[in-house]
């Protein structure tokens, strides 16, 4: 097992991964731009599902909205706290395109059991069009260009 930091992933930072009770939200920055650490007009949400180009190393910038959490990635041998102040980056690389279980690893309340999510894994091309797809749907409106 490499556990070493790959320079991929460091310039590869595809989303913020806020953990909160029971949920976990992602912050995704617009097609072509990168994640800025404070929210932007044009970054994109979703709960629970956290998209990421298979086959390649990503970094997710893991936070929490309230108490200490645990981002586990069981299949991928992944965890790492979320700790209450801190911003901390966790890289993984899903090796095929797919479905992961992503769950919270550390006892938060009455609803950690429900505490699940998934990573989705698409194929680099279709990672692309997902995410200009996910672009439109929540500016559909056209307010931001
Ligand atoms: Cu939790």
């Amino acid at each position: 097992m490499n556990s070493a930091y790959p320079e991929a992933a460091k310039t590869n930072i595809i989303a913020e991964v806020n953990a909160r009770q029971f949920e976990w939200r992602m912050r995704y920055p617009a097609p072509g731009k990168s994640l800025e650490r404070k929210p932007q007009m044009d970054d994109m949400y979703q709960v629970n599902e956290l998209h990421v180009p298979a086959g390649t190393p990503v970094t997710i910038q893991l936070r929490t909205q309230d108490v200490q959490h645990s981002f586990f990635l069981p299949t991928m041998r992944i965890k790492q706290d979320a700790v209450p102040g801190l911003v901390i980056p966790v890289w993984f690389e899903a090796k095929e395109p797919g479905e992961y279980p992503l769950v919270c690893a550390e006892l938060c309340g009455w609803g950690h059991y429900k505490m699940g999510a998934k990573v989705i894994a698409h194929p680099p091309a279709e990672y692309e069009a997902y995410m200009k797809s996910l672009h439109e749907e929540q500016f559909e409106d056209g307010y931001i260009e």
